[in-house]
């Protein structure tokens, strides 16, 4: 590991899923896992698109692989070429932060075979590889390049009815089973050396075979354009994906890649940390920050992201609550066009989230826990499969997490803050919050002989104890969200009228009423001797250290939370619950109230969910102890770096790359360790460096206004930046 530069050296099938993960490249329409161009579904290879769902069966819905269109197979004098061969002499693969450029370099024996391939992020449909073979022994070279459909899918069956071309340019093209979404692959070459050419059309795919004599010492170099379009993609989806390979062709690979590399310059202009002082630190941060921006939808100002990325499949491509507290930040401070095509997905689905609610007996908007397209839900209500009876575990994220609304709200209201532009809010973001509060006064439990007002039989961020009543996280965000409903009609002052419409369009004024009378009355946070109890009850469980509840388990896959989970009759927690109150509400606790808790719950935390950490360490950076933030910091940064994080649920597999980490690390770095705050709609630094870190320089949009933010001992400054 170096500067900018992921590398891995040596073949091991054990960490084929993981490497996929670390070595990712995707441009937000896709995602292609880290695999050499030969893998196949036993190296789970995948090219994951975007937005695109099917379900197979009463499987899981989750998100569509492409064919495989960048798939190159070596054999010489007919012996099939694989790194982990016998006759392998070396491998290495590496990834490049900068540009997100994928490289391999294995000595087969009788070929050396070096690559490097992208997905582009100048053209959404494009990936390309370039090839070149040096020749280490006379013999028989048989390239087979092609579209494979030979792909790793959790739930599939997707893709059906394969209509396959050959020809310049070949072509794979199926249709979803559910939805009959057609998906296309395309694929041309430009080999810079003389073969005898020859097709191959099977079940796996469509492959073009290029065959010729090599003598040692020579040297081959082939270009690979892929292009993938679907009939999501608009009017031109049918001629896209081949008229995107025909350019890119004609182009070269050296001007594709260029004008790929033009465009992570620009992002990293606008995006990117320079952290001075620890490398091993700047590495992660830079890791992070790759990750998070090459799956951003940049093709699209209405979609958002899954939990795991553009990695695979897993949790279903679903986007969840990550995509607004964990992701939003570093996208409005730095692309607010991002931000915002976010919250579109969320306006866009609002009619889904009203169904949700109607579902549960309840007004206004509940949004998916799990959402997919059109807002549809993912979550299950068995979302778990018991490692010892192989049973689906009832499990209750979807009916009960309904602190997602308020999630939603949440940014959308921050959206507005930190950019200064109302026209989200004017163009369906009202509208979201208005909804979402209507369905927080819905869900609120009265009772007759009390003004008390409660959230009961939820669940909090902590999802090891469910059906609890006042989660003080929930609680807060419902109220944050009512107030934000309240708060529009200033927002909205100049213009009464319109606003006046809205609530009359949406047969609000009975629900304006209930807000202002609701509001005082929900339950706040309950303190014993200054500690937030996270829900009624939770100090009356049994108060063990994290290591007893570990000694309990019976199997390192075993689910902790529910009924039977070994956390869930004790007081240790999944993830950041009180302490993610306390950093994204700041000015509602003193320093002191926010160190005692953080003291209370910090060991009594699993971190088992990648949205842990980075809470704690913002926690920590805010009252002066950025030391204590620093492992958690490295932790958070570095999870896609080494490929930690959990792997399971259960017999559920829960791997990808880690984009809430991601956007956590830039939060730790940008929020709590240069303290950066939005006061009265501008930029103020608060630096809380720690001991490793010399100085932080970043860029930041505030209100339109491009800036760069410098941190270091010497001082802190906000200057304005030239773009
Ligand atoms: O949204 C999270 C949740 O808070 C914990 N489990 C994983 C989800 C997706 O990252």
């Amino acid at each position: 590991m170096q500067g900018w530069i992921l590398k891995k050296e040596g073949y091991d099938a054990n960490s084929a899923a993981a490497d996929g993960n670390r070595f990712l490249c995707a441009n937000g329409y896709m995602g292609l896992r880290g695999v050499c161009e030969e893998a196949g579904k036993e190296q789970f290879a995948a090219v994951t698109l975007a937005g695109v769902y099917d379900r197979y069966m009463d499987r899981w819905r989750e998100p569509v692989n492409a064919p495989h269109g960048l798939f190159v197979q070596l054999y010489f004098n007919g012996m099939k070429m694989g790194p982990g061969n016998r006759e392998t002499l070396r491998h290495e693969i590496r990834l490049d932060y900068r540009d997100g450029v994928f490289g391999r370099d294995t000595d087969f024996g009788p070929v050396r075979l070096q690559s490097e391939r992208f997905v582009s992020m100048a053209d959404c449909h494009l990936m390309a590889d370039r090839l070149h073979m040096r020749i280490l022994r006379d013999g028989l070279l048989e390239i087979r390049t092609g579209i494979s459909a030979d792909l790793w899918d959790i739930n599939g069956l997707h893709l059906f009815d394969p209509q396959c071309r050959t020809g310049e340019t070949i072509l794979c093209g199926a249709v979803t089973g559910e939805k009959g979404i057609s998906v296309k692959t395309t694929q041309c070459v430009r080999p810079e050396f003389r073969a005898e050419e020859a097709f191959e059309e099977e079940n796996e795919g469509v492959f073009r075979i290029l065959r010729r004599k090599v003598n040692r010492g020579e040297e081959l170099v082939l270009s690979v354009f892929a292009a993938v379009s679907t009939s999501l993609d608009g009017a031109a989806w049918e001629i896209c994906a081949e008229e995107c390979c025909r350019r890119a062709k004609k182009k070269g690979f050296d001007a594709c890649l260029r004008e790929h590399r033009e465009v992570w310059d620009r992002i990293r202009r606008r995006s990117e940390i320079v952290l001075e002082g620890d490398e091993e630190a700047a590495f992660a941060l830079r890791a992070s920050q790759y990750h998070l921006n090459c799956i951003a939808p940049r093709h699209a100002g209405n979609m958002s992201i899954p939990a795991r990325g553009l990695s695979g499949q897993t949790y279903k491509g679903a986007i969840f609550w990550d995509a607004e507290i964990f992701f939003f930040p570093m996208f409005v401070h730095t692309q607010p066009e991002i931000a915002r095509s976010l919250l579109e997905y969320r306006i866009e689905t609002l009619p889904g989230a009203m169904r949700k609610a109607a579902e549960y007996g309840f007004r206004g908007a509940f949004y998916a826990w799990e959402s997919q397209e059109g807002g549809e839900e993912g979550c299950t209500n068995f979302n778990v499969v018991d490692v010892f009876t192989h049973r689906p575990v009832r499990t209750y994220f979807r009916d009960k997490q309904i602190h997602i609304s308020g999630d939603v709200a949440y940014a959308l209201r921050s959206y507005y803050e930190i950019t200064g532009d109302r026209s989200l809010l004017e163009n369906g973001g009202a509208a979201v919050i208005l909804e979402c509060a209507r369905f927080y006064i819905s869900r609120a439990n009265t009772h007759a002989d009390s003004e008390n007002v409660d959230y009961a039989d939820v669940i909090g961020p902590d999802e090891y104890h469910e059906r609890v009543t006042n989660n003080a996280f929930t609680n807060r965000m419902a109220v944050h969200c009512m107030e934000s409903a309240l708060e529009l009609k200033k927002i909205f002052r100049d213009r009464p009228e319109w606003f006046d419409a809205l609530l009359q369009e949406r047969g609000y004024e009975k629900d304006w009423a209930a807000l202002e009378r609701l509001i005082p009355r929900i339950r706040g946070p309950v303190r014993q001797n200054g500690i937030i109890e996270q829900f009624d009850g939770y100090f009356q469980l049994e108060d063990c250290t994290l290591e007893t509840v570990r000694s309990r388990l019976m199997d390192p896959r075993e689910y902790w939370g529910g009924d039977h989970g070994v956390a869930g009759t004790t007081r240790i927690i999944k993830q950041a619950d009180v302490i993610a109150m306390m950093a994204l509400f700041p000015d509602d606790f003193t320093d002191d109230e926010v160190e005692r808790n953080w003291a209370y719950y910090e060991p009594r935390t699993e971190h088992g969910s990648s949205l842990s950490s980075c809470m704690y360490a913002l926690t920590a950076c805010r009252t002066g102890n950025p030391d204590r933030a620093w492992d958690l910091f490295l932790r958070t940064a570095e999870i896609d770096v080494t490929g930690g994080g959990k792997q399971w649920a259960g017999e559920i597999y829960i791997g990808g790359t880690h984009p809430a980490s991601n956007g956590g690390a830039w939060m730790i770095a940008a929020l709590g360790f240069a303290g950066l705050r939005m006061k009265n709609g501008e930029p103020e630094l608060h630096p809380n460096l720690p001991r490793q870190i010399s100085k932080l320089t970043f860029p930041i949009t505030a209100k339109g206004k491009n800036l760069t933010v410098e941190v270091s001992r010497e001082g802190a400054v906000i200057r304005d930046r030239q773009t």
